[in-house]
């Protein structure tokens, strides 16, 4: 598979002044689109090539001598979503079951704003601040460098980049300033909500085919064809006694 650089949801200058056109030329222009070089570079040469982008992050996470394919294909994941988390037509907040279940999982949404904006200041070096959905509910983490919360099953619905090329040329050494405006003026709160409703329509999609795979198996003659092979490797007395249980079963399931 060769992955492609996604075109930015936005015109470059639209972020204007929170986020630069010159920042937006450099991060996804240069920096994501280097990610992206490097892993069709290295994609072509290994054993990933029939795989999607979220099974490429996956599977060379536990795989030390892939952790160039791992840093560039999750780089790749985790640009594409930063980008659809912005909008320049900011609602500034959300609304409805969103905002009801960050009121549940933090107190106000004030209170989920400071939460999200001191986790990403104290985000050590390069990384990323994640909300994200789970067992817990709502969650604010933190992930080093390219690592990202699908890594521990959790369902992502917001990031915002913290490594320094994504906001050196408008804020410095400004990282709360800048993650301030993120969270303040930046979301697509109605892409936050669209994550949100996908990880329970995930789950139950994921459940019903859970069920569905499981009751073809058991319908399988796959499943009676082994246990026909497991009674035949029996002999003499041990044969027939579950040649008669086998009988019982039958007789006992026709009734
Ligand atoms: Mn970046």
């Amino acid at each position: 598979m060769t992955f492609k650089l996604p075109p930015l949801p936005y015109a470059k200058d639209a972020l204007e002044p929170h986020m630069s056109a010159e920042t937006l030329e450099l991060h996804h222009g240069k920096h994501h689109a280097g990610y992206v070089e490097t892993l069709n570079e290295l994609v072509s040469k290994r054993k990933f090539t029939k795989k999607s982008l979220g099974e490429i992050v996956q599977i060379s996470t536990y795989s030390p001598s892939d952790s160039t394919v791992f840093n560039n294909a999750a780089q790749h994941w985790n640009h594409s979503f930063f980008w659809r988390c912005m909008t320049p037509r900011g609602t500034r907040q959300p609304d409805g079951e969103l905002m009801r279940r960050l009121n549940d999982a933090f107190g106000d949404f004030g209170t989920f704003k400071d939460a999200f904006v001191e986790s990403a200041v104290d985000q050590f070096g390069s990384g990323w601040a994640w909300l994200v959905a789970g067992p817990n509910g709502l969650e604010i983490k933190t992930t080093a460098n390219a690592k990202n919360p699908t890594l521990s099953g959790l369902h992502p619905l917001l990031v915002c980049d913290v490594w320094e090329h994504a906001y050196y040329l408008d804020y410095q050494n400004k990282r709360e300033k800048f993650v301030r405006s993120f969270i303040e003026e930046l979301v697509d709160w109605d892409f936050v909500a669209e994550r949100m409703k996908l990880s329970g329509e995930g789950n139950r999609l994921a459940a019903r085919d859970y069920v569905k795979s499981l009751t073809e198996f058991i319908k399988s003659e796959y499943v009676e064809g082994k246990a026909v092979e497991a009674r035949d490797a029996y002999e003499g007395d041990e044969r027939e006694e579950l040649l008669r249980a086998e009988q019982e079963g039958r007789q006992h399931a026709a009734t």
